[in-house]
């Protein structure tokens, strides 16, 4: 039997395990990268670890997320940082050099190797063939210090391509597809494989989006081929020495099909509050718009911008909107500004962002109350774009430049006919590395610099003989970590500070959260489907460490903040009868007797003292993880020296 593009990768890297769907497997990690949001706990972790040297072929730290520096805290993180990246070997990316996703796409990202990446959109280099994973700080910590990644030998998807996109339907149609039939938690322990003649029609930043987004089925991750379009894609970035072809075998096993007819794919749109609530543009008409923003690590590359500005050109935009563009890399932004594209966008009344992540991580731009506001981006939870009331609707750039355009939510079908809008992508990027600092020659001495916002992160203790507690909340069902721990310009500079973030917790479900959980030193927790689903943000789970949880009870969780949870001993346990979440209420005392004995087995049993009954729950964990579990998390565990590191 032939072999799957991942499965390739895999095979290449396997440390531990067999590449059987559902075993877990341990891999070795070739790059890693971290962003400012979650590098410096990670930092702080790899610190703990106490290794002399990342042990990577290539990590690299970026900053991009916390860019607005309203007060010193952002400046004093991205100062740590750039320390530790000097000191332990890291490549630095500096503040303007753009959004982690995008540069490592343009000027790291090696096709058939893996790179593990502190946030949940590492996926975007499968674009060009890498097997990109989002993982928590300490999980990219200890690649970092050289011990492997564990995760569950996914299945794998295959979605074939076939035909060619129309005008005004683009790559983020193709995803938006992929998401509207698999909805958000479709994805869960699966890779999707992108494969047929629709993929030799899409340049490797067209494939990024479409990686990128992948994030948001709670997929492992996603990937295409390298193949010529990837050698060109390269080679235009002066790397055509990094490329190397990597195909899936003619008799490769799937253990899913999707098939999309490219040809007949319309524009299409997220609707509030989530990524998969996707319908076809033209259904929409007559929403009235007040702000568009076009960027972010989905949709801003230089082919997204140029199409933005051919669109934009000579025209004026409705006199209700607000248009924002933040260039994904300062590459993206300097070769507008060189070509003139740059201009177009500001005669046409667009603001220019700073590259970076900006609005779409709450960083400013917050809309109106009630707002409507249509992003490239690829997220839309309640709340995360800074205003509770807004709604947000996810597109393509031709979709959000067309609307800026009419002021209302409009199909970039029809608008565009008789509108040259057929932009290349240049042969040649324009390659300017001078905001890359290279890390430290051997033997040269740095200090640290640590300011005051850099708290230390809650350690956890190795796990006791009971469990006991009050459920402090009940959630229902796609709980994101932008729910538990929110993110927005008054929070994201706290992000080394977990008992500032603590008093946030859970904010958007339940202010008085944090409260109750002091109150009551700490407690339970109870879910729905796909709790923890989005970001890789440890934080979703340090803060509710901090604030004494013990334990997740849900109907299923997400991948990436399970193994969150996990790392920080908490246990995350599912209900095996889903009745069982509707018997339990807030504030009812759950035991788990002789837990350490009971945490070897599948299946936990939990006392309801408050209604006097028993539950069965399910640990579905793997055996190493039982032991993580045990150890009262992963650095405890790997400090235990249980790691080889
Ligand atoms: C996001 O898009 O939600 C973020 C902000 O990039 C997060 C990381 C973080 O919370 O810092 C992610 O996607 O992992
Ligand atoms: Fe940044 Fe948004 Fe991408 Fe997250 S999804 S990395 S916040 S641009």
């Amino acid at each position: 039997m032939g072999l799957t593009v991942t499965e390739k990768i895999l095979k290449e890297h396997l440390v531990s395990g067999k590449l059987i769907r559902g075993e877990e497997i341990g891999i070795r990690i070739d790059q890693t990268l971290t962003q400012d949001s979650t590098g410096t706990m990670a930092y702080l972790q790899f610190e703990a670890l106490g290794i002399d040297k990342v042990r990577t072929k290539r990590s690299v730290a970026y900053i991009d997320h916390n860019m607005l520096q309203t007060g010193p805290e952002n400046a004093d993180d991205h100062l740590y940082i750039q320390s530790i990246a000097k000191k332990y070997g890291i490549y630095f990316s500096k503040a303007g050099n753009g959004i982690c996703h995008q540069v490592h796409l343009e000027r790291f990202g090696v096709p058939g190797q893996t790179l593990l990446g502190s946030d949940s959109h590492t996926p975007t280099c499968g674009g060009l063939g890498m097997l990109g994973i989002g993982a928590g700080g300490l999980d990219v910590a200890v690649a970092m210090a050289g011990g492997e990644y564990y995760i569950r030998m996914p299945k794998i998807v295959k979605v074939e391509l076939k035909g060619k996109l129309r005008k005004g339907v683009s790559a983020k149609d193709i995803i938006l597809e992929v998401l509207r039939r698999c909805r958000v938690k479709g994805g869960l322990n699966k890779v999707f494989e992108y494969t047929g003649e629709g993929v030799k029609g899409l340049t490797v930043p067209e494939r990024a989006t479409i990686t990128n987004m992948g994030a948001e089925l709670g997929a492992t991750t996603s990937i295409f081929p390298s193949d010529e379009e990837t050698y060109k894609f390269l080679r235009a970035q002066g790397r055509e020495e990094d490329f190397v072809p990597i195909e899936a075998d003619e008799d490769a096993y799937y253990d899913e099909e999707i098939i999309i007819d490219l040809d007949k794919l319309k524009a299409l749109i997220a609707c509030p509050h989530s990524p998969d609530n996707v319908v076809n543009v033209s259904s929409l008409n007559n929403i009235k718009v007040n702000q568009v923003a076009i960027g972010s690590c989905t949709n801003s590359s230089y082919v997204d911008l140029m199409k933005v500005a051919s669109i934009l050109d000579g025209k004026t935009i409705a006199e209700d909107v607000s248009l924002v563009i933040s260039p994904g890399s300062r590459q993206v932004l300097y070769m507008l500004s060189e070509n003139g594209a740059l201009a177009k966008l500001i005669a046409a009344g667009a603001r220019i962002l700073e590259s970076s992540c900006g609005p779409c991580i709450g960083m400013g731009q917050a809309p109106n109350t009630e707002g409507v506001s249509l992003r490239t981006f690829n997220r839309n939870f309640k709340g995360r774009c800074g205003t509770s009331s807004a709604e947000v609707y996810l597109a393509s750039p031709e979709v959000a430049a067309v609307s800026a355009l009419t002021g209302y939510i409009t199909d970039p079908v029809e608008y565009l006919n008789g509108i040259d809008i057929d932009v290349k992508m240049p042969d040649k990027f324009l390659i300017n590395d001078n905001l890359i600092i290279d890390p430290t020659k051997e033997g040269e001495e740095v200090e640290v610099i640590r300011g005051p916002n850099i708290k230390p992160f809650p350690r956890t203790k190795a796990l006791r003989e009971n469990l006991e507690g009050k459920v402090l909340l009940k959630v229902g069902d796609d709980i994101s970590t932008d729910h538990i721990m929110p993110s927005n310009a008054k929070l994201l500079p706290y992000r080394s500070n977990i008992p500032y973030l603590s008093d946030y917790c859970f904010l958007p479900c339940d202010p008085d959260f944090p409260k109750r959980a002091k109150e009551h030193g700490g407690g339970l927790i109870v879910g729905g489907h796909n709790y923890g689903q989005g970001s890789s943000r440890e934080h979703a789970a340090l803060v509710p460490l901090y604030l004494g949880i013990k334990a997740v009870i849900a109907k299923s969780f997400a991948r990436i903040h399970k193994q969150n949870l996990i790392n920080n001993g908490i246990l995350p346990l599912t209900f095996i009868k889903e009745e069982d979440y509707d018997h339990i209420d807030i504030y009812d005392e759950l035991t788990i007797k002789n837990i350490l004995t009971q945490v070897d087995k599948d299946t936990i049993i939990v006392k309801n003292i408050t209604k006097n009954k028993e539950y069965s729950l399910a640990l579905d964990v793997t055996n190493r993880q039982r032991e993580i579990l045990k150890a009262g998390g992963l650095l405890n565990y790997v400090k235990g020296d249980k790691y080889g590191i």
